[in-house]
């Protein structure tokens, strides 16, 4: 810049201007009192202030050497993207998640439905930050998201009733959900899984993939089958907003029965309406703990734009909403919302608000029904 443009601009600068409200009609604002300290304090709690966690959870390194601060729910990001088939982004799906998430806040989070607030109840909360993943080698990658897991869910909980804290884990790809399952069969033995995705996810590594290679069977659509495979996964599981085709006319439902699912397809909503899918599930369920597994494709592209596999047809958020809220009483040990990506967002961020608000309900169903170990 010009020396003598600097020169004029300076004065600008340098003089701080503070805005004064005259009195209106001689009521003098509330908000504005006589010192300068109390307009500067510190309000609590703040959304928007520090650095992102979900909710605004206080941030905890669970995976630090030695103990460290007790929880009973933790959020574990699992930044991972490099086992889907259609288009990559997820792995900033837990930034996207969380960054929906900004408003709420534990002080605001009344319920006008049930007029319960999941953030001050029994449980401490807690954002665990992402796993370190490698992003070059999913074999790897994945054993490193399995001792994540491992690790945080050997940590002490706050509850003395409650010893095992359980994990939200925010995807990443869907493949993510198969070392979640691992660590929850380790402390909680086989689950029902409700799955709620526009996908089986139960594909024969043989046939989505094509058997090309160990390594690339293990994706986002092979990982149930993989779960049932190693006998972490229950035969009482059921998918739910199923809508997407078939790789193969008979075989891939053949196989899914195989790996312990019944399916509700999206347009039996149509039909049997919000109550009756969640009768189905809770009928599936019965007497089991389950893992809730929420792919983000679930809902339509109209209300979920940012992910890798969208199919159209899908529920609406609401309906979503009905249903997670639906499952109230059921002994959930473990969960998460997979397949965010941000990059495919729109600029109200339509995707994460939803998927923030769907963690929020996962929230609700974990405080709400607490287990022992
Ligand atoms: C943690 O446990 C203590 C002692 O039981 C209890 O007073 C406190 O409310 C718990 N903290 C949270 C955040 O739940
Ligand atoms: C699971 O149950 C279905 C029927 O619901 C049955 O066809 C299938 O063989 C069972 N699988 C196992 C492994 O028991
Ligand atoms: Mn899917």
């Amino acid at each position: 810049m010009h020396p003598r443009l600097l020169h004029l601009l300076l004065p600008l600068a340098v003089t701080a201007r503070d805005v004064v409200f005259p009195p209106v009609s001689g009521v003098q604002s509330p908000f504005v009192t006589s010192g300068d300290d109390a307009i500067a304090e510190f309000p609590e709690p703040n959304a928007y202030a520090g650095l992102t966690t979900f909710a605004n959870s206080p941030f905890v390194k669970c995976l630090a050497d030695g103990e460290v601060e007790k929880f009973d729910i933790a959020f574990l990001g699992a930044p991972f993207d490099t086992g889907v088939t259609a288009r990559p982004g997820a792995r900033f799906g837990p930034t996207g998640i969380r960054q929906g998430s900004r408003r709420i806040s534990a002080g605001e989070a009344w319920s006008v439905y049930t007029g319960k607030n999941q953030y001050l109840d029994w449980a401490k909360l807690v954002d665990c930050g992402d796993a370190p993943l490698t992003f070059l080698d999913n074999t790897a990658a994945l054993r490193q998201l399995d001792k994540a897991h491992k690790v945080i869910s050997g940590r002490r909980t706050n509850s003395s009733t409650y010893t095992t804290p359980r994990i939200i884990t925010l995807g990443g790809d869907h493949t993510t959900t198969l070392s979640a399952l691992r660590s929850t069969h380790e402390r909680w033995g086989q689950v029902s899984v409700i799955h709620f995705d526009s996908h089986i996810d139960t594909w024969d590594p043989k046939v989505l993939g094509g058997g090309i290679s160990h390594y690339a069977g293990v994706n986002h659509g092979t990982f149930l089958h993989i779960a049932h495979e190693e006998g972490l996964i229950s035969n009482s599981s059921i998918h739910a907003g199923i809508r997407a085709p078939l790789v193969r006319p008979k075989g891939d439902l053949r196989n899914d029965v195989r790996c312990g699912f019944e399916i509700v397809r999206a347009r039996d909503i149509d039909r049997i309406g919000t109550s009756g899918v969640i009768e189905k599930i809770k009928d599936r369920v019965d007497g089991q703990r389950v893992y809730i597994s929420v792919d983000i494709d679930v809902l339509d592209p109209a209300f979920a734009p940012g992910t890798g596999t969208a199919e159209v047809g899908g529920w609406s958020t609401r309906e979503l909403l009905t249903i997670l809220d639906g499952l109230n009483g059921l002994e959930v040990i473990g969960a998460d919302v997979v397949e965010v990506a941000p990059i495919y967002d729109n600029r109200g961020e339509t995707t994460v608000l939803a998927a923030a608000e769907v963690v929020n309900s996962l929230v609700t169903l974990m405080v709400d029904r607490p287990v022992k170990t």
